[in-house]
C-alpha cells in the first residue's frame, strides 16, 4: 500500500518515520515542503497524480506554540486553510481510499466544561490566542466531514494534545512550550544566566510522547473504522502544571535553582483538559511513554542534534 504522510518531516513525521520499518505492508513516503509546497493547488495535483497514493496521513501544517499563534495569525489562518484545502481536494481526485488529518485539543472552544470530548469540538468560540489556527482546523474537521456526507469519502480526523519529543521545533519565540525550554536552559546553563520561564507557570496541559503519538495514529489508519474524530491523548489525570515541566527541564540540566518566571508574557490559555475515554475504550492496553522518560529522551536528542535541529 502506497501511504504517503504529508508533514513526514517535522515532528510526528519523523516519528511515524522512526516506527515504519513495524508497518512492512505500507509503502511509505514522507513528505516535505521542499518535495512540494502543498499551497500551491497545481503542484499538489501534479504531486499527487505522480504518486497515486493508496492512504495519506496529512498532517502538513504551518504550526507553532502560543506566542506563534499569537504573533502569526494570518499565517495561521492562510497557509493551514489553504494546505488543507489542496490535500482533500487532491485526495479526492486521486481516489485516496482513506485519509487521517491532524486537529488539536487547542481548537476546542476555551469557555467549556471540562474533561473536553469529542462532541464539544463546535461548541463555541476558542481561545483568542490561538482563533486563526484553531478555525482553519476546525474547517478541516468540516471539509472531512462534507466529503464523507457528499461523496462517501474515507476522511477523518484525529485530535492530539501538545506533542513533544526528537526533530521539534526548537525556536526560542515560535517554538511550543517544552522545545522552547529545552533550548533556553541549555542556552543559559551554558551562559550561567537565569532560565526564564514565560508566565506565571500555572496553566495545565498534557503531553504525548510524539512516538506514542505516531502508533496511535497508525493504529486509527489501520484499525479505526468509525467516522467520528478522536482525542489521542495521555488521560486527564496526567495533566501538568507549566511549573512542573520547565522544573523537570530544568532538573535534567542540573539547573533547578536558577530558575526565573517572566510574567510579562501571556499564560495564554490555562487548561484544555482532553478526555480520552474513547479512545481507552478502543485501545484499553496502550502503553504512554512516562512525561520522564519523555522528556529525558527529548533533552539527549537535543544536546546530540542541536548543530543540525530546527531553532
Ligand atoms: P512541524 O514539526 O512544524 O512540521 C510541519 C511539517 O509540515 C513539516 O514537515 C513541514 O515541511 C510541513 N509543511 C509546512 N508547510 C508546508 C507546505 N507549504 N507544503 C508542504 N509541507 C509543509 O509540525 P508537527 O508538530 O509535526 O505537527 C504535525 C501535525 O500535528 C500538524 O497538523 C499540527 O497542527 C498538529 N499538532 C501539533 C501539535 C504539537 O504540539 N506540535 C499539537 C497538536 C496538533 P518542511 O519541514 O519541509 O518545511
Ligand atoms: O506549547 P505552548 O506554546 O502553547 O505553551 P499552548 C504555552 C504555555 O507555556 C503558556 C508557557 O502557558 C506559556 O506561558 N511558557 C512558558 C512558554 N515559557 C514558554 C516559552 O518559552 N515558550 C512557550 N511557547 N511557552 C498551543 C496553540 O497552545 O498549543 C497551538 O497555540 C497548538 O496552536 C499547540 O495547538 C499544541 O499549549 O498554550
Amino acid at each position: 500500500m502506497k501511504t504517503l504522510i504529508t508533514g513526514g518531516t517535522g515532528l510526528v513525521g519523523q516519528a511515524i518515520q522512526s516506527i515504519s520499518t513495524q508497518y512492512p505492508n505500507h509503502n511509505f513516503t514522507f513528505l516535505s515542503s521542499s518535495d512540494c509546497d502543498l499551497t500551491d493547488f497545481s503542484k499538489t495535483l501534479e504531486y499527487f497524480k505522480s504518486l497515486q497514493p493508496d492512504y495519506v496521513i496529512h498532517l502538513a501544517a504551518c504550526v507553532g506554540g502560543l506566542y506563534k499563534n499569537i504573533n502569526y495569525k494570518v499565517d495561521m489562518l492562510e497557509k493551514n486553510l489553504t494546505i488543507n484545502y489542496n490535500v482533500l481536494k487532491c485526495c479526492h481526485l486521486t481516489g485516496v481510499k482513506k485519509c487521517v488529518s491532524c486537529l488539536s485539543t487547542c481548537i476546542f472552544p476555551d469557555k467549556t466544561t471540562y474533561p473536553i470530548n469529542e462532541n464539544m469540538l463546535h461548541d463555541g468560540p476558542p481561545h483568542t490566542s490561538n482563533d486563526a489556527y484553531a478555525y482553519a482546523k476546525r474547517m478541516l474537521e468540516i471539509h472531512s466531514k462534507s466529503y464523507r456526507e457528499q461523496y462517501g469519502s474515507n476522511f477523518i480526523c484525529v485530535i492530539p494534545t501538545n506533542i513533544y519529543g526528537p526533530h521539534d521545533n526548537f525556536h526560542l519565540n515560535d517554538a511550543h512550550v517544552i522545545p522552547a525550554l529545552i533550548h533556553k536552559c541549555y542556552l543559559a546553563k551554558q551562559e550561567g544566566k537565569p532560565f526564564i520561564v514565560r508566565g506565571t507557570g500555572s496553566p495545565l496541559r498534557q503531553f504525548i510522547y510524539s512516538e506514542d503519538l505516531a502508533k496511535l495514529i497508525m493504529w486509527t489508519l489501520e484499525k479505526y473504522e468509525e467516522n467520528d474524530s478522536i482525542i489521542l491523548s495521555v488521560s486527564e489525570k496526567d495533566e501538568v502544571s507549566i511549573g512542573k515541566i520547565a522544573e523537570l527541564i530544568a532538573g535534567e540540566f542540573d539547573y533547578l535553582d536558577n530558575m526565573k518566571y517572566d510574567t510579562n508574557y501571556s499564560d495564554g490559555q490555562y487548561k484544555k483538559t482532553a478526555d480520552n475515554s474513547k479512545l481507552m475504550s478502543l485501545f484499553g492496553d496502550f502503553e504512554f511513554t512516562s512525561m520522564d522518560e519523555g522528556m529525558k529522551k527529548s533533552v539527549r536528542w537535543f544536546i546530540d542534534n542541536y548543530e543540525k535541529c530546527r531553532k
